[in-house]
């Protein structure tokens, strides 16, 4: 759909007509693709808030603290498809990329991750594409998480289209890890040294034996 501009504005800063016309379809093409993203954030969330519900009046404890969402920045996306060697177009960002549409669920327990992976993937309009499990396999720096990649049907006026997400389970002390280290490697005037990485990886260690403990706890006590 074109969008009518405005001839005076484009003299002004001095863009022809013509590529002012192809940056507005294109700008438009972006907007509808990240709106369809959305949308399938929203679907995912859904069956993950019925999931709570049901899980809060059937058992005697809901597994699910918290679910997070966030769609990922024009920036971010530029960069990881210039890091992946991929085109930077609006088509190339459904052609490539599996994280434009994030979800992160944040459980009490350990179990509970696979618990909630399990209740989602089975569910017969989601389609498993990939699991990363990054709690059986912690990457080097510490990080422990469980991603999935779901594929989930959208319908739109005119169509259904099948949309990727990618979905992160983990638990309140992994979130806690996460989210710190986050921030200190972003924190752009200070230089990521050998020292900080140890003490990261050291932090994550006490964490994930402390996550393991709890877990104990919750076995004794038949919580889990
Ligand atoms: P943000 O801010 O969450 O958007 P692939 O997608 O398979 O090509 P990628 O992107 O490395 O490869 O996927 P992976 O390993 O599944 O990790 C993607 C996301 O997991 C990251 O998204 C982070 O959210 C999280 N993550 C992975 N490793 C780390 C880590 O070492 N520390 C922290 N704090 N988070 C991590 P983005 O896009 O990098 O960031």
């Amino acid at each position: 759909m074109e969008r009518e501009l405005n001839k005076a504005v484009l003299a002004h800063i001095n863009i022809p007509e013509d590529s002012a016309h192809i940056f507005a379809e294109k700008a438009h093409q972006f907007e509808e693709i990240m709106m369809m993203y959305q949308c399938a954030i929203q679907e995912v969330t859904t069956k993950l808030e019925v999931l709570s519900r049901e899980m809060s009046v059937r058992n005697n404890r809901n597994p699910i603290e918290t679910i997070k969402y966030r769609i990922k920045k024009p920036q971010s996306i530029a960069e990881k498809l210039v890091r992946n060697g991929c085109e930077v177009t609006v088509e190339s960002i459904s052609q490539n990329l599996n994280d434009v549409a994030g979800v992160r669920v944040i459980c009490s327990f350990i179990d509970d991750i696979y618990t909630i992976a399990k209740m989602l993937t089975s569910q017969d309009d989601i389609h498993l594409v990939q699991v990363k499990d990054y709690i059986k396999k912690p990457k080097k720096n510490g990080y422990r998480s469980y991603h999935m990649i779901i594929e989930i049907p959208v319908f739109f006026s005119d169509r259904k289209k099948h949309m990727r997400v990618e979905v992160q389970i983990r638990t309140m002390a992994m979130d806690f890890w996460a989210s710190l280290e986050h921030q200190v490697r972003y924190k752009k005037d200070i230089p990521d040294s050998a020292e900080m990485s140890e003490h990261l990886k050291k932090c994550a260690d006490v964490i994930a034996e402390t996550d393991a403990e709890m877990q104990n706890i919750a076995h004794k006590i038949n919580l889990v």
